[in-house]
């Protein structure tokens, strides 16, 4: 268990996004490594323009002055080159984003609401199940370290909430983030999710878990004194033990 929650927690001295659980995500990635190339490219040539510009315009390294003013090739060039990169790239970052609003017949919906300082959450829909509109419930807070388990070791400060969310993988989730005061921001990272949770309006997101684990986020939009202070976890089980927990917590069977 511990071995699953250090895979997808932060590490000390983490530079890079985390493992990717969602489609979203790794598309994200996929497009974060085409991007850096590109932009260690760019960087070099203009670089080796500045250097080039600067050593070759002072008097000691080149003894005769250019003739060289103005070019509308150039000009032309150096315009719609950069124009062109850049509507390239436009191509997968809307295809990534606009895959992120598609909603394919969702089975199951998770309701989210930002508190000062607290996520809610709730499940509903049980429709299959004999029992009518039962719900799940968790009003998650963050533990303090006095509250963390005595070993402390798997546990994460700043990071733990007093329960923990469980979601089924290889599910077509939906989530719909709101907020009950002010304006909060529900993020995962493995997911590649970040959902504005704002007071009087209803967002809507999709997730695909892909694999399981134990996700963290936190509230990404400054929300007041204790905005780093109400964080964000996510279990993913397997379909079936998903099926077994709800049966179980709801005394279904
Ligand atoms: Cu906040």
């Amino acid at each position: 268990m511990i071995f699953i929650i250090q895979c997808d927690s932060p590490a000390l001295w983490q530079t890079y996004l985390p493992d990717p659980a969602s489609i979203t995500m790794e598309g994200i990635l996929i497009f974060n490594k085409h991007l850096l190339f590109l932009l260690t490219v760019i960087v070099l040539f203009v670089g080796w323009l500045l250097f080039y510009t600067i050593y070759y315009f002072i008097e000691y390294n080149n003894k005769f002055s250019s003739k060289f003013v103005h070019s509308k090739e150039l000009e032309i060039v150096w315009t719609s080159i950069p124009a062109l990169i850049l509507l390239i790239l436009s191509t997968p970052s809307f295809t990534l984003l606009y895959a992120m609003d598609e909603i394919s017949e969702p089975e199951l919906t998770l309701k989210i609401l930002g508190h000062q300082w607290f996520w809610s959450y709730e499940i509903s829909e049980f429709n299959s199940c004999q029992k009518q509109e039962q719900s799940l419930k968790y009003v998650c807070y963050m533990m303090v370290l006095d509250g963390l388990p005595t070993t402390k070791q798997g546990y994460f400060r700043l990071l733990e909430t007093n329960k923990r969310v469980i979601l089924p993988t290889n599910t077509h989730l939906r989530l719909l983030v709101s907020a009950a005061d002010v304006l909060h921001s529900w993020t995962v990272p493995s997911f590649g999710l970040k959902v504005d949770a704002c007071p009087g309006r209803l967002n809507q997101v999709n997730l695909f878990i892909k694999r399981i684990g134990v996700f963290f986020g936190q509230c990404s939009e400054i929300c007041g004194v204790n905005h780093g202070f109400m964080p964000i976890v996510i279990v993913s089980l397997p379909t079936v033990q998903f099926h077994h927990y709800i049966m179980t917590k709801l005394e279904l069977n």
